[in-house]
């Protein structure tokens, strides 16, 4: 129950060589024989062991085969009267412990009438005695025993060995996992399952079986998964010549997961949201996030598992360096060039709107934290996204090539170990002698320890006369918790510069070292157009005061295609931001002005770019990032300025969106390639377009004559061949307000009345609709009256709470408290149940000293009344104290 800081780190005082562990799989009580082989730690004092344990019954315990004296404190077992000296002992620890009582969802847990365990970062210790750390690593036997009808599947990490019938319909399985591992590593499953099996050779000759397990009902929905797992595979030996390790790998999928997935050494356990998928139930964007968190876990079995963590400050050498290798492989994945661009340019916008935010509020923290109360708080966009530009960065000092060597030499060094980020970030250098990355290492290990997005700022000169271009660019970090004062970063700046009419000049990368530093062009025959960040090649915040001219010529001819999809965000952002401080005009009155509307045609008529591309210029900035750029922020003013402006992008455009949605409306055969997801999105967006602009009723159809959109969009949703289509007619329907909308929700709910994941979005697209005088959060509430809801399922919950509290600021931030005052409701009647949700919600008032009066005020008192509450768990302890410090 009290902070523990990186700066106390100690070796463990004693190793466990081998874990022998027996389960009797009962819901109500499982019994666990803990069979394990310790040495002293001959590097550290002699010392009593500690053993953690969380929620266990502890009925024996045996010191090579002889009854202990042991005393339990602070809910570990102590053993002080051990066998002095250096040889291994035997220690046997019989416990129980209540799977189906386990709300938590960590340990031991039922779902459905099955068992899954999730262990990282601290569930082993609810269910046995244990050295729960990750540098703690052994050898695993696991012998399962259960009743064979109910639960004919039996699982755990490794190979199976042996299996057979016991007495009373019981059956048993035994896995040998052939690998050490921490504890954190450790699953078992048992349950009614099915499976898809593949098998696959590897280039290095060697034979694997594939498998993936679901529920029985289920098993059409895997094929996708199954081949993102197949690429995986591949991708991992050309990539970076890391191959498959073992003869079995096993994804089962779970409908109760606190989060996406889990890496469990051959055993990955999976929430169903990221393995099931058909194109009647899931949309491109899921089929997209299968094949990314499939590789993510995948990926991990060796950065992360065969390389693990020393302790759980180090996080970010497994989960960013794992993010980095799963962007990659999907951006390899889409192919072309400018596919690969739009997967940039989504991860950006997620960096965006959700690590700078987190950098910029009370829960900011180094990418390596220097302490927690809860680690399950630090599992963050910032230990996450932030790590993976981190490493990113190391690739593009270093080159793909001097990448790749330092990866090999990274596990030539640390193959078995559990190191830290120091250890990585030295593999790169050393592997790159003489380089400008290893010259700079010191510095650019900062990234690791400062908190808090950089600023850089550029300010150029052009001397007409001599033709010479300087670009000064200046960088500072703010202040963040416990951290006042930032030394200079190592930023890598991809810079280029256009003539007026668009071509380019020249490019380069620069790497910026100090607080400030001039760069020189010479002989540029006129006033250039800079283009700065390309690639954002650096996870910083650019100021530069470009002309609307410029941006103009960025968004038309950047080669760049970041910046030139950054070049129509900054236009839309200037133009919020000018709306926004005109505190008098009324929302309705707001007019985009031609010049913007004409960039806006030109990209969407374009005849050559893509049309996934052609969706995010169109996209206006979210309303979280818009919020970023403000002093104070009136979330409704926010809201209501950006739909102003989506509404007359709407209308101005109208003949263009109907262009756009009839040259992209049929993809033909459902695939999801990232060309017919383009194109998809596409289409679902100027289907929203032409709903709002019908509502507008002017400058929709002529006189007298019933706009046809809303009818064209309620029958595409009726007729959808796919659910992206489907759900993207559904969504221009309630979002633009229609009346339509109603009858839709209700057939989309009757057919889908018995798909979990689909019940998901129809819950979140109630919870996340555009507020229309308030009546967002009574449709909430009606919404967790309903028999389909079920706070104890994080899906569930997450589809409707999260939807308002977390992702629709303009209807959660009411100037009546409302929305604040069910936010705490909710924390504190999850907190209980299931506390890493809690806390994930707690966190949707993060940024609450930003907000104007009278919600600033309401919001602390929200936030008080939660933290004022007796016994709350650490992980929403931890969250609401440091939002009121
Ligand atoms: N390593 C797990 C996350 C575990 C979260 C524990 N609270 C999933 C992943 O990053 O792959
Ligand atoms: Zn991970």
């Amino acid at each position: 129950n009290s902070v523990i800081y990186r700066a106390d780190y100690q070796a463990p005082a004693y190793w466990i060589d081998t874990v022998d562990l027996c389960f009797d799989l009962d819901p109500a009580k499982t019994r666990v024989l803990n069979k394990m082989k310790l040495r002293r730690n001959a590097d550290v004092a002699p010392q009593p062991l500690r053993l953690d344990g969380e929620e266990l019954n502890l009925s024996r315990v045996l010191v090579n085969g002889q009854g202990t004296s042991f005393k339990i404190d602070g809910g570990q077992l102590v053993l002080e009267n051990l066998p002095e000296g250096d040889q291994p002992f035997e220690l046997e620890i019989f416990t129980t412990c209540a799977p189906v009582k386990n709300t938590k969802l960590m340990g031991l847990y039922v779902s459905n009438d099955s068992f899954f365990t999730q262990c990282e970062a601290e569930g082993f210790r609810r269910i046995t005695y244990f050295l729960d750390r990750p540098d703690v690593m052994a050898s695993y036997t696991v012998t399962l025993r259960a009743d064979k009808a109910r639960y004919p599947v039996l699982l755990s990490n490794g190979n199976l060995v042996d299996q057979g019938k016991l007495d009373d319909g019981r059956h048993f399985a035994r896995w040998v996992d052939p690998f050490r591992k921490p504890s954190y590593l450790f699953a078992l499953v048992a349950g009614q399952l099915v499976c898809r099996e593949q098998r696959i050779t590897s280039r290095a000759g060697k034979e694997h079986l594939l498998q993936v397990y679901v529920r029985p009902g289920d098993l059409d929905k895997t094929e996708h998964a199954m081949n993102a797992l197949m690429d995986s595979v591949a991708w991992d030996e050309a990539r970076f010549g890391l191959s498959l390790d073992l003869e079995r790998f096993m994804i089962v999928a779970t409908s109760d997961f606190n989060m996406g997935a889990m890496e469990n050494k051959g055993l990955n356990i999976f929430n169903t949201k990221y393995v099931l998928a058909s194109q009647a139930t899931a949309t491109d964007t899921d089929f997209s996030n299968i094949e990314s968190v499939v590789g993510h876990e995948y990926f991990h079995n060796w950065t992360g598992n065969r390389v693990t963590c020393r302790d759980w400050f180090q996080l970010s050498l497994k989960e960013g360096l794992t993010v980095f290798r799963d962007q990659e492989f999907s951006q390899d994945l889409a192919g072309e060039a400018s596919a690969r661009a739009v997967k940039r340019i989504e991860d950006v916008r997620v960096l965006r709107t959700a690590q700078f935010p987190e950098d910029a509020g009370p829960m900011a923290h180094p990418v390596r934290p220097d302490q927690y109360l809860e680690i399950n708080n630090f599992y963050t966009v910032t230990v996450y996204e932030k790590g993976a530009e981190v490493v990113r960065m190391m690739q593009t000092l270093v080159g793909r090539e001097g990448f790749a060597r330092g990866m090999t030499l990274y596990f030539e060094r640390h193959d078995g170990h559990a190191v830290t980020c120091d250890d990585f970030a030295q593999a790169i250098a050393d592997a790159n002698p003489g380089s400008q990355f290893e010259q700079l290492l010191p510095q650019f290990k900062r990234w690791y320890s400062q908190a808090g997005t950089p600023r850089v700022t550029a300010v150029t000169q052009y001397d007409e006369p001599t033709g010479e271009y300087r670009l000064t660019l200046s960088q500072s970090c703010p202040p963040t918790p416990g951290q006042e004062h930032k030394e200079p970063f190592v930023i890598p700046i991809g810079l280029g510069l256009l003539a007026a009419d668009g071509s380019e000049l020249t490019s380069r990368m620069h790497v910026l070292t100090q607080a400030s530093e001039t760069l020189t062009f010479p002989g540029i025959d006129g006033e250039p157009v800079p283009s700065i960040l390309r690639g954002f090649s650096a996870p910083v915040i650019l100021e530069h005061a470009y002309t609307d001219a410029q941006l103009l010529t960025l968004l038309a001819h950047d080669t760049d295609p970041f910046n030139r999809w950054e070049a129509g965000q900054r236009l839309a952002v200037n133009r919020a931001l000018a709306f926004m401080g005109q505190q008098a005009m009324p929302a309705s009155d707001i007019r985009l002005d031609q010049p913007y509307i004409e960039a806006m045609r030109s990209i969407l008529r374009h005849p050559t770019l893509d049309s996934a591309f052609k969706e995010l210029v169109l996209t206006l900035p979210a309303e979280t990032y818009l919020g970023e750029q403000l002093q104070e922020v009136d979330p409704q003013r926010v809201h209501a300025v950006r739909e102003a402006m989506r509404q007359q992008l709407a209308q101005q455009l109208q003949a263009d969106w109907q262009c756009a949605f009839e040259t992209n409306s049929d993809t033909g055969g459902y695939v999801p390639d990232p060309v017919s997801c383009g194109r998809r999105a596409l289409a679902g967006m100027a289907l929203t377009h032409l709903c709002l602009a019908a509502r507008s009723g002017a400058h929709s159809a002529g006189p007298g004559q019933p706009d046809v959109w809303p009818g064209k969009a309620y029958q595409r949703f009726k007729d959808a061949a796919n659910m992206t289509d489907r759900f993207n007619a559904l969504s221009a329907l309630v979002i633009s307000g229609n009346e339509l909308a109603a009858p839709a929700l209700q057939k989309f709910h009757a057919l889908f009345k018995d798909e979990p994941l689909v019940l998901d979005k129809w819950f979140a697209l109630q919870a996340g609709q555009p507020d229309r005088g308030g009546n967002v959060l009574p449709a909430v509430k009606q919404l967790m009256n309903h028999p389909d809801f079920n706070i104890r399922n994080p899906n569930r919950a997450r589809s409707v709470i999260f939807s308002y509290c977390s992702a629709n600021p303009g209807a959660f931030h009411r100037p009546d408290a409302a929305g604040y005052v069910f936010w705490s409701e909710r924390v504190l009647e999850l907190d209980p149940i299931n506390p890493q949700v809690a806390a994930r919600l707690a966190r949707a008032l993060d940024r609450w000293k930003k907000l104007v009066e009278p919600l600033r005020s309401a919001a602390r008192e929200a936030i008080a009344r939660v933290a004022a509450k007796p016994d709350l768990s650490n992980d929403v302890r931890e969250v609401v104290t440091r939002a009121l410090a």
